[in-house]
């Protein structure tokens, strides 16, 4: 007797097992990680329309810490001294001092030195080089050819390396879309 009731609890177990296995599955939210892989599209390729334009850019050479200032700044007679922080080293900029544009675009550039100094926009990395004279204008352009970030320096020996910017040529797939 004990044995028939032992064998009909294990009975009723395994039932309630194969039971349970039939509801849980079907009741468990699915996951999206899971079923068949589905297949992904390919990545839309960026064509652009961008039509090229013309950018004109008036950029300034600015004293920022040069030698004119000694009387202004005491500090600076000793920070150009022998043994000063600039000894042989004037501190410029190029206002403004950062440059965008699009890939494809023609950058037309008006460099103005008010200064006592001649000043150089140079690219190395575009091959591009402007030279103004002291108190003068100088106009140059070039084609933006490449994507990335460029910096542009003045190669004055006692400019370099402080005098210098950035200029930024995004995507042509970036520009807004005719
Ligand atoms: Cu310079």
């Amino acid at each position: 007797m004990k044995r028939l009731v032992l064998g009909g609890v294990f009975v009723n177990l395994a039932l309630l097992i194969i039971g349970l296995t039939w509801i849980v599955p079907a009741a468990r939210p699915a996951k999206a990680s899971e079923g068949p892989a589905r297949p992904t599209a390919p990545a839309a390729v960026a064509q652009s329309t961008y039509v090229p334009q013309v950018k004109s850019f008036i950029v300034t050479t600015v004293p920022l810490l040069v030698h004119e200032q000694d009387t202004t700044f005491g500090y600076l007679t000793k920070d150009f001294s022998k043994k000063g922080v600039l000894h042989g080293k004037e501190v410029w900029g190029f206002s403004p001092s950062s440059l965008t544009v699009y890939q494809g675009d023609t950058v037309n550039l008006t460099l103005v030195d008010p200064s006592g100094d001649p000043h150089t926009f140079t690219i190395p990395d575009l091959g591009y080089n402007l030279n103004v004279d002291a108190e003068a204008t100088a106009t140059g352009s070039f084609e933006a050819s490449k994507v990335g970030i460029f910096s542009f320096a003045c190669e004055v020996g006692e400019h370099s390396p402080y005098m210098w910017g950035q200029l930024v040529v995004l995507p042509d797939s970036d520009a807004p879309q005719a």
